[in-house]
């Protein structure tokens, strides 16, 4: 029983560190990538885009639903939720193509790898990055129906750093 305990806490242990060891390379390799110019990337001036999750009426969307980054580049994204119910926003594949330098939501910043964040009713949280790797990437609200009924978007990172 105890080393059954101690194998998921090694395993949680390693697991941990191979997600912070990889945010970390990735932020070095990142700081470090000369590729066009020879400023500090987590310093460059930020390019701010609006994300409105729903609207006041309730509507299950994004808006705009069509987004659209280059890599190398710092982006604070603005996401807002003026809807009367919670929304996320969910990038999986994204969020692996991109270094989070941190989530700002108005008091508390995280910083770290992050894949979704959820947007409570009236609440924003602005997410800091740097995109790394070209693709397509699906965007949706997880909250059960939001998908379903619409609440989807598309990703593109142009460009790559590497
Ligand atoms: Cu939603």
């Amino acid at each position: 029983m105890e080393r059954r305990v101690n194998r998921v806490v090694l395993g949680l242990l390693l697991g941990l560190s191979l997600i912070l060891g990889s945010w970390i390379l990735l932020g070095r390799a990142v700081l470090a990538a000369p590729a066009n110019s020879s400023i500090n990337l987590s310093k460059q001036p930020v390019i701010t885009v609006t994300v409105h999750l729903g609207d006041e009426a309730g509507a299950l969307n994004f808006e705009p639903s069509q987004l659209k980054f280059e890599a190398g580049r710092r982006y604070q994204l603005h996401l807002v939720n003026d809807s009367p119910t919670k929304h996320y926003f969910t990038a999986k594949d994204f969020a692996d193509g991109i270094w989070s330098q941190k989530v700002d939501t108005g008091g508390v910043e995280v910083k770290g790898a992050i894949h979704d964040i959820e947007v409570r009713s009236q609440a924003y949280a602005d997410w800091v990055f740097v995109p790394v790797r070209s693709g397509h990437y699906g965007l949706r609200c997880v909250v059960p129906g939001h998908t379903e009924a619409g609440m989807v978007g598309e990703i593109e990172i142009l460009g790559q750093v590497f």
